[in-house]
């Protein structure tokens, strides 16, 4: 991999042993679209078959880490069957962090929302700026968390703190993210990519297979019994798409405007 390399949606920064991939979307507060996530699954993947490379940092734009996946490119899905025919590579996209071999660092500064707080959280460990806010807002568009969030948030914070965020949709500020053991550090916003960084390079010095080993052990007590969580979050979310509150709930994001849910 170029020791820098920049395309639209992600940009790709090489220090040393760490690679830094930026999400590159600001004005959308990079709302995770095709686009994006492709560009970030490439550079995942470039990162991840470079030798040299040994830990991975995964940071987004001072505002905004991620605001969720783009509700523009769901909105209009007609039923469950289109949802998960037009999601499912797109979002499998998602799975590729999770399964990232590297140590993963999110660098979460402003919103972390949605798929972008499940893009998180399928990291090995999130450093947050002051301004970072976490929230699984979903059920406010007719929705659920559909990239894992129901899973590793409840896995990350508890049944109390999860079901209280993903049924209300609740915001975390990064203090309160400390405090309930979702993310190890919080930073002043001008230091959130050093400290991100720094950490990043602490564990490129230390035995490669060591770390490796030592990620896949942590995460196989993190993430017992994942997989089948994943599938009955993912069936769940699929089936929403054939209810008219989906439309009503993401339309309404659209048009600018509050949701009028029928449940139905
Ligand atoms: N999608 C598309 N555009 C978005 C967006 C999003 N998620 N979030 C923000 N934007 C756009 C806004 O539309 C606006 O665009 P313009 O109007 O300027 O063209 C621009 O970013 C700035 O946003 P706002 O004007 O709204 O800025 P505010 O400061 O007023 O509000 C906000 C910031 C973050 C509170 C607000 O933008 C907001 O509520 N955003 C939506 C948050 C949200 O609901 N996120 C969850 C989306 S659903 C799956 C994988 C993933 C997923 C599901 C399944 N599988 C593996 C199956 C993920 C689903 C989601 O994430």
């Amino acid at each position: 991999m170029p020791a820098a390399e920049s395309a639209a949606e992600v940009l790709v920064e090489r220090d040393g042993a760490v690679a830094v991939l930026t999400l590159n979307r600001p004005k959308a507060l990079n709302a995770l679209s095709v686009p994006v996530m492709k560009a970030l699954a490439a550079a995942l993947e470039s990162a991840e078959t470079d030798e040299a490379v040994r830990a991975i940092v995964l940071a987004g734009s001072p505002r905004a880490f991620a605001a969720g996946a783009d509700i523009g490119e769901m909105k209009d899905l007609a039923g469950s069957g289109e949802a998960e025919a037009a999601l499912s590579e797109h979002l499998a996209r998602w799975d590729k962090v999770g399964r990232c071999p590297k140590p993963t660092i999110a660098a979460v500064s402003g919103f972390a929302l949605g798929g972008g707080c499940e893009l998180a959280l399928a990291c090995d460990l999130i450093v947050a700026s002051e301004t970072a806010v976490f929230g699984q807002p979903e059920v406010q568009i007719g929705v659920i968390p559909g990239a894992g969030g129901t899973q590793r948030l409840t896995k990350a914070v508890g049944k109390a703190l999860a079901m209280d965020m993903v049924l209300t949709g609740r915001r975390l500020t990064a203090r309160e993210a400390l405090a309930a053991g979702l993310v190890s550090r919080v930073v002043a916003p001008e230091a959130l990519l050093d400290e991100a960084k720094g950490l990043a390079r602490r564990i490129a010095e230390l035995a490669p297979l060591a770390v490796r080993a030592a990620k896949a052990a942590a995460a196989a007590a993190a993430d017992r019994q994942l997989d089948a969580g994943l599938a009955r979050e993912r069936g769940l979310f699929y089936r929403l798409f054939d209810t008219a509150d989906q439309k009503e709930g993401m339309r309404a994001f659209a048009e600018k405007r509050p949701p009028l849910f029928k449940g139905k």
